[in-house]
């Protein structure tokens, strides 16, 4: 059984699948999302440390942080968010960006263990972004795709990932530091996604032992009621062995401590209880907030 450790300044997170899922916050990302895109051309920083506060509160275990708006230089701005959310809260910071300057800045300021999302299984990936890692003794996010695109089938999923420990293992990188992205494609334009994407992660988990990411959300693009299909698909991929989905942490938290009790990742219900107790006390019911 695989355990990724990821800290902040003073917060360390273990991710494991005998641990309650760990909920990395997806919202600091300008794709789609034109507010926060004009901020962060403008270089103001305020709007993600509110989404960071509010992802937190929501119970957000890892934030994912990812600046890269049209016309932003990541490289000055990835470093500076990254500051900023460091002064204002513990958890553990994932950053995100393909631009591998932006990461070694970031990663030279950053206090803790870093998860860093994310490495590709084509060379040039490789080559630029798993020295980081090994440098930095942090935890990467590995998403199973090549110079050929994205793979459609469970085989060739296996096998970029396999490729891409191997090239980690060679670097001394040890697996509990890579975490697969078994890859949610979005349901509203192929309808075998959802299954394309539970028959990896069982697959994954059984042959690598390695701890699973996806982003959930993406799984319902396009289509009605996203949140309903979110918390469904979550139901399915944490009981095949997703570990720690990229997600909205407020509209997909109460179902997921609902799927961890079931699943025998809550001990004596007590996560499930005091989130409940939290709730009432705020005046909301027990129920997922969209659903309502
Ligand atoms: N794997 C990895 N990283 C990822 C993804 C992944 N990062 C990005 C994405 N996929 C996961 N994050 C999101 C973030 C937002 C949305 C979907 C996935 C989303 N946003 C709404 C939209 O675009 O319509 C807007 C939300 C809002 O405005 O409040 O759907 O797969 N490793």
């Amino acid at each position: 059984m695989a355990e990724t450790k990821v800290s902040g300044k003073t917060k360390e997170i273990i991710i494991s699948s005998e641990k309650p899922t760990v909920l990395i916050g997806e919202r600091i990302n300008p794709t789609g999302r034109k507010k926060l895109s004009a901020e962060l051309q403008k270089g103001n920083l305020d709007i993600i440390e509110k989404e960071a506060l509010e992802q937190v509160s929501a119970g957000a275990d890892i934030i994912d942080v990812n600046v890269g708006a049209t016309g932003v230089d990541e490289v000055v701005l990835l470093p500076e968010a990254i500051s900023r959310l460091m002064e204002k809260i513990d958890v553990p910071l994932c950053l995100d960006s393909s631009n591998p300057k932006a990461l070694a800045k970031a990663l030279e300021i950053y206090q803790g263990k870093a998860l860093v999302n994310s490495v590709k299984g084509e060379e040039s990936s490789l080559k630029t972004i798993l020295p980081l890692i090994k440098e930095y003794n942090a935890a990467v996010i590995a998403l199973p795709v090549d110079e050929a695109g994205i793979p459609f089938t469970v085989e060739k999923r296996l096998e970029i990932s396999a490729k891409i420990l191997n090239a980690a293992e060679l670097l001394g990188i040890s697996k509990e530091n890579i975490i697969i992205d078994c890859l949610a494609l979005t349901l509203g334009t192929n309808d075998q996604a959802g299954k394309i994407v539970l028959a990896t992660i069982e697959n994954i988990k059984e042959k690598l032992d390695v701890n699973i990411t996806v982003g959930a959300s993406n799984i319902s693009f396009g289509l009605p009621d996203r949140n309903l299909i979110n918390n469904v698909f979550l139901a399915a991929a944490i009981s095949k062995g997703l570990t720690c989905p990229i997600v909205d942490v407020a509209a997909v938290i109460q179902s997921v401590l609902a799927i961890d009790l079931v699943l025998g990742k809550d001990r004596f219900a007590l996560r499930y209880v005091k989130n409940y107790r939290r709730k009432k006390a705020e005046g909301g019911g027990g129920c997922i907030k969209s659903l309502t």
